[in-house]
C-alpha cells in the first residue's frame, strides 16, 4: 500500500483529477472566498469540509477547458493580499464567491482592485447574488452571476480571452459603460454526473488540515420550502429540475479517488440537503457505499444530513445507512415547539416523529447531532422551552443551537420585513449573536439563552466538566475580541497537525 507521506506528493496526488495535460495554458483564473472564523493568515481554511463547492467545480471545468486557476482567502488582517495576487499572478478574471455575511467585507476588496486593475473583470456569485443581484450590482463587480455558474465562467473566460467584451451569456448580468445586460437563466444543470469532479488540488495551499474530514457533495437542491431557507427561493432562479442527485456509482467513483491518494481515509461527509430527498435513490447509495467498502482494509465511515418526514420508514433508512458504515446522522430540529416550526418554519412532523427518529436511529447504532434555532420570528421564551424540553428527552449525542438570521430572498425574510422586525439588525456575528427583538423574546432573553445553551440542553445528562467546556467554546464564539485571540493561540500551536499524523503511519 502506498502511503502519501509529503505535501508535495500529496498535492500530486490531488492534482491527478486532471488527469489530461495541456501544451498551453489559456487564461489565469484567480477565485476570492473570504471565510470569518479563519484559522491564520497563512492556512486561512480550517479543513476539507470549509471548501466551498461552488468554485471547486468552476475551478475543475476550467481547469479541464486548459485554464489556470488559483484561490486567494484575504482575511481581516491582510486585505491586501488579493492585490498583491492580482499584481503577481496577472490573472485576465478575478471571481469572488459570496454568502449574504461575507457580502459587505468582499466588496471592500473588489473596491481596492477596482481602484489599481480597473481593467480587470471582476464576477460575484454564490447564494447571496444569486438571491439579491440587484442589490449586488450596486458594488464594484462588473459580472453578478445568478445560478449556477460553472458554464457561464468558461463562457466568460473563453469571450475575454478573445478580447472583447463579454456578452450575451446565460445566467451574467453584466455591466457595460452606462447599462447592464441582464441575460437570461440557463435551466439547472440536469445531468451532475457530467461535471467533472471538483478541484481539491486548488485548496491545498490554504488548508490548515489538508489531511481533514472531506465532504462530497451528493446532489443539489431540495425537494423542501421551509420558510428561512434559501432553497425556496433559489428553486426559482433558472428552469429545470432543481432536485438532482449524482448516481451512486459516480460519487463512490469520486470516493475512490480520493482513496487513491488517501489510502487510511476513514471519514468521509456525504453533503446533501437531505438523504430523504429520494429514498429510493438513497438505498441505491447505501448499497453501492456498501460494496464499495468491502474492497478496502481501512473502510470509510460516513455521516450524512437528513430531514424527518412524517411517515418515514426509518427503520429501513437506518439499517440501510448503518449497513453501508454510516455512523452519524445530523437531523434538523430547528424548534421543539410544534406551532414554530409548522406555522412559522414550514416545516411539518410532529414531535413524536422526532423522537421515534432518534430512538430508532440509536436503535441502529447510529450517533445523532441536532440542528436548532432560537429568537425565530413569533417564538415565546416558552416555544424555546419547548426545544430545551425535546432535547432532554431525545439526548441527541450532539446539538447545533443558531440564532435565526433572516436572509434576504427568503419568505421569513419578508415576514420580518413586513413586521418591522429588521431595523438595525446586528449584522456581526450571524447567527451567533441575537439578530431580532422578538414581542414575546426580546435580543437579551435570547442572548442569555443562547449563551448558557450548553447547560440548559446538557446539564445532568452529560458530565459537568463536557457542559463547563461547550459553555466556554460558546463564550468564544460570540466574541470578536475572543476569536481573535483564539487566533493567536492557534497560530502558535499545531494543534491541527494531528489530521495529518492521523493518515501516517509512524513507522512510514
Ligand atoms: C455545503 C454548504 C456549506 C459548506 C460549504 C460552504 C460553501 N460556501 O459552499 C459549509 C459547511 C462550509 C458552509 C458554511 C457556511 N454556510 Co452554507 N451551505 C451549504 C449548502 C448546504 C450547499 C452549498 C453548495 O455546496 N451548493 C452546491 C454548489 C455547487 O453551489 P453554490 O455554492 O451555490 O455555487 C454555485 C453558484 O452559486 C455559482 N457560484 C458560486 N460562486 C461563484 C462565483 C462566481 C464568480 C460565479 C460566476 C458563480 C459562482 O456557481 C456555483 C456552481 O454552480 C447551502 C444550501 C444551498 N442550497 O445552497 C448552504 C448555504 C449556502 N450556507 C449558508 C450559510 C449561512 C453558511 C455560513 C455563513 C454558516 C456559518 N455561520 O458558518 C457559512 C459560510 C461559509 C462561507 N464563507 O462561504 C446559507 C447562505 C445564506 C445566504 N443567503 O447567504 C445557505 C444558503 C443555507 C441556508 N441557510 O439557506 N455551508
Ligand atoms: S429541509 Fe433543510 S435544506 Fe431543505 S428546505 Fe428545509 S431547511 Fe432547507
Amino acid at each position: 500500500m502506498r502511503i502519501l507521506n509529503g505535501e508535495k506528493e500529496i498535492r500530486s496526488g490531488f492534482a491527478s483529477i486532471f488527469a489530461i495535460s495541456f501544451e498551453r495554458v489559456n487564461m489565469r483564473v484567480l477565485f476570492v472566498h473570504y471565510e470569518e472564523d479563519y484559522v491564520s493568515r497563512e492556512k486561512p481554511l480550517l479543513a476539507h469540509e470549509r471548501v466551498p463547492f461552488g468554485i471547486s467545480y468552476i475551478s475543475s471545468v476550467l481547469k479541464k477547458a486548459g485554464h489556470e486557476t488559483e484561490v486567494v482567502m484575504p482575511t481581516v488582517e491582510n486585505v491586501e493580499v488579493v492585490e498583491e495576487r492580482v499584481r503577481d499572478y496577472n490573472p485576465g478574471l478575478v471571481c469572488f464567491t459570496s454568502v449574504y455575511s461575507t457580502f459587505k467585507f468582499l466588496s471592500q476588496i473588489a473596491q481596492r482592485i477596482k481602484r489599481r486593475y480597473p481593467d480587470v473583470f471582476l464576477a460575484l456569485g454564490g447564494t447571496h447574488p444569486s438571491l439579491d443581484p440587484e442589490e449586488c450590482l450596486k458594488s464594484p463587480f462588473d459580472i453578478v452571476c445568478v445560478g449556477e455558474g460553472e458554464y457561464p465562467t468558461l463562457e466568460l473566460v473563453e469571450q475575454i480571452e478573445r478580447g472583447g467584451f463579454p456578452g450575451g451569456i446565460a445566467n451574467l448580468y453584466i455591466k457595460n459603460k452606462n447599462h447592464i445586460e441582464r441575460n437570461s437563466p440557463r435551466p439547472f444543470i440536469s445531468n451532475l454526473d457530467s461535471l467533472p469532479f471538483p478541484d481539491r488540488e486548488v485548496w491545498l495551499p490554504l488548508l490548515a488540515a489538508p489531511l481533514s474530514r472531506p465532504s462530497i457533495l451528493a446532489g443539489r437542491g431540495c425537494p423542501f420550502s421551509c420558510a428561512y431557507c434559501c432553497n425556496h427561493a433559489l428553486r426559482k432562479v433558472s428552469d429545470g429540475k432543481y432536485v438532482r442527485l449524482r448516481s451512486p456509482e459516480n460519487i463512490v467513483a469520486e470516493i475512490m479517488w480520493f482513496k487513491s491518494i488517501l489510502p487510511l481515509l476513514e471519514d468521509i461527509y456525504i453533503e446533501v440537503e437531505t438523504l430523504g430527498a429520494n429514498a429510493k435513490w438513497a438505498f441505491e447509495l447505501c448499497d453501492a457505499l456498501e460494496s464499495m467498502n468491502k474492497k478496502y482494509d481501512v473502510q470509510v465511515a460516513f455521516g450524512c444530513n437528513l430531514r424527518i418526514t412524517p411517515g418515514m420508514d426509518f427503520e429501513r433508512l437506518f439499517d440501510a445507512l448503518r449497513r453501508a458504515n454510516f455512523y452519524f446522522v445530523n437531523i434538523g430540529i430547528e424548534s421543539g415547539s410544534e406551532r414554530i416550526r409548522r406555522d412559522v418554519l414550514k416545516r411539518y412532523y410532529s414531535n413524536e416523529d422526532v423522537v421515534r427518529a432518534i430512538e430508532t436511529a440509536r436503535k441502529y447504532d447510529l450517533k445523532v447531532g441536532t440542528y436548532n434555532m432560537i429568537g425565530i420570528p413569533g417564538e415565546r421564551k416558552e416555544d424555546f422551552n419547548e426545544t430545551i424540553k425535546l432535547h432532554r428527552k431525545v439526548k441527541p449525542n450532539w446539538f447545533m443551537l443558531s440564532v435565526f438570521f433572516p436572509y434576504p430572498g427568503t419568505r421569513l425574510f419578508e415576514e420580518c420585513k413586513e413586521m418591522g422586525l429588521l431595523d438595525g439588525v446586528d449584522m456581526e456575528l450571524e447567527r451567533r449573536r441575537a439578530a431580532l427583538e422578538l414581542p414575546g423574546f426580546s435580543k437579551r432573553q435570547i442572548k442569555r439563552r443562547f449563551n448558557w445553551s450548553p447547560a440548559l440542553f446538557n446539564i445532568g445528562l452529560i458530565p459537568f466538566r463536557r457542559v463547563l467546556h461547550q459553555l466556554f467554546l460558546c463564550r468564544l464564539n460570540t466574541s470578536n475580541r475572543f476569536l481573535a485571540l483564539r487566533r493567536k493561540v492557534k497560530r502558535f500551536t499545531r494543534i491541527l497537525s494531528g489530521g495529518i499524523r492521523k493518515y501516517i503511519p509512524s513507522s512510514q
